[in-house]
């Protein structure tokens, strides 16, 4: 029997999180105090564990993560799609980070079907290197000679791939070997494949490039828990000995959340085995990995995220962002006011097409359509509360939010200007397939429930003697 792809992935986020645990002992205390917080958020919001129970999100909660990381080259990007693959993970959206002076261009995978989301919703961000927006020709060369060299999947994890692709899933055995030889790839490794001369270049060129080509693998960055309330988080990390960083990322807190808000704490400095110019090894430095909470909320359609992005934009060209702690303050301000003008209740986001919704019908209107024999048209059905509606997650990420965190954690100082160059034609090349569009599968998922939801009054109004 083979074992469903969302299984898989529920053994995969685990041992990721157990690695993660053991290997950064902060991110187990910013696991607890997330549990905490949202347990006590959960006891205080009837109405929000309610919402969440509906969905089905309250039992994904406690397992629900996502993760980053780092690829050299195009090749590795293919082949980590096919890896993917077999977790039930596809890739959805093109995020271009050139723009903030992160020389990478992204896509998350993540599971895309309502079920898969609800069982697990396990997502890795993963950014590809781009090499050819640095000017230097030799370091150019040097690191895609160094990148060339390296395998980061193991023989057994390619060999179970191909059995994946030409029989259509794995046996439980292969399964959970599967999950083991994977991890290989996340793994973090202590010493580096470089000297410290080479790395010093490399870091020279962008930090970003030392992290991704001296390594021998594209070791997960960070492992985010997703809180129901990221302020009290934030409020509650200092107490723990986590010093997260000054703002927090995405729009400001509200009765209605919308999209991702997101913070995080500076990575670790850890000490790296370098190889030496002749014999020996030379110990140096490398801070790489990092902790970061997340509150997720409704998924935006288009118009509501143009209003989204035109808001925050209008909010980052009154306020430096991120540059000191001094200047939190006044941008938190200024990110409240500006997002006054985006409507703050569950109605006025439908009524105006601005957000999601997942519709189901109520007992109220199954049992007055079965009286009636006669079903209203669709805004009536919403008007009476024949039909209720539910936010629809937002299951993706933000391309200012992710250079804020990227940023944070390379260290401002180390902003440079690239030009705005998204290049998403050969991002997919690279990769072998093209993204899906975040809004066509929410917009799918909306469709779905009404149909159902339809269907279901329908059936309950010609049922009727
Ligand atoms: C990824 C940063 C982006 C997020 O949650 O937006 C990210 C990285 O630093 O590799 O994880
Ligand atoms: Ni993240």
């Amino acid at each position: 029997m083979k074992v469903h792809a969302d299984e898989v992935r529920s053994l995969f986020s685990q041992a990721m999180s157990e690695m993660y645990r053991a290997e950064v002992p902060q991110y187990g205390a910013l696991v607890d105090l997330v549990t905490e917080i949202n347990a006590a958020t959960l006891a205080n919001d009837p109405e929000l564990e309610q919402t969440l129970r509906r969905n089905g999100e309250l039992d994904r909660l406690g397992v629900e993560r996502h993760g980053a990381i780092r690829l050299g080259t195009p090749e590795e990007l293919f082949t980590i799609r096919r890896v993917f693959a077999v977790l039930g993970m596809y890739p959805v959206g093109y995020y271009d980070l050139s723009v903030a002076g992160v020389p990478v261009h992204s896509t998350a995978f993540r599971p895309v079907e309502d079920e898969a989301l609800r069982r697990n919703p396990f997502r890795v961000f993963t950014s590809l290197l781009r090499l050819e927006l640095t000017e230097d020709e030799g370091l150019r060369k040097k690191a895609a000679r160094i990148l060339s060299d390296r395998q980061i999947f193991t023989p057994r994890a390619l060999e179970l791939v191909t059995v994946f692709e030409a029989e259509g899933g794995l046996e439980q055995a292969e399964a959970e070997e599967f999950v083991l030889e994977v991890l290989e790839t996340f793994r973090w490794h202590s010493d580096a494949t470089v000297t410290l001369a080479t790395y010093n270049t490399l870091e020279g060129a962008h930090r970003l490039i030392a992290d991704v080509v001296s390594f021998r693998g594209p070791h997960i960055n960070h492992l985010t828990p997703r809180t129901l309330d990221i302020d009290a988080v934030q409020v509650g990390m200092p107490k723990r000995g986590i010093t997260p960083k000054a703002v927090i990322e995405g729009p400001p807190r509200r009765n209605c959340p919308i999209l991702l808000r997101q913070t995080s704490f500076k990575a670790l400095e850890e000490r790296i085995v370098f190889k030496a110019e002749e014999k020996g090894l030379v110990e140096g430095r490398h801070t790489a990995r990092f902790g970061e909470i997340e509150q997720r909320g409704v998924a935006l359609t288009p118009s509501g995220r143009k209003l989204y992005d035109e808001l925050l934009d209008s909010v980052r060209r009154g306020v430096q962002v991120g540059v000191a702690g001094s200047h939190a303050g006044a941008y938190e301000s200024r990110l409240t006011e500006t997002f006054e003008a985006f409507p703050d209740s569950w109605s006025e986001l439908r009524d105006q097409g601005l957000a999601y919704f997942r519709y189901s019908p109520t007992p109220t209107g199954l049992a007055a359509v079965a009286r009636e024999k006669v079903l209203p048209s669709f805004d009536q059905l919403v008007a009476r509360g024949y039909l209720h509606f539910d936010p629809i997650i937002y299951e993706d990420f933000l391309p200012v939010s992710a250079a804020g965190i990227f940023q944070s954690n390379l260290g401002s100082d180390d902003q440079q200007n690239y030009a705005e160059r998204a290049n998403r034609q050969a991002f997919e090349e690279g990769l072998g397939a093209k993204v899906a569009d975040e809004f066509d599968l929410y917009a799918k998922a909306q469709q779905e429930s009404i149909d159902d939801a339809l269907a279901q009054l329908s059936k309950a109004a010609g049922k009727t003697p």
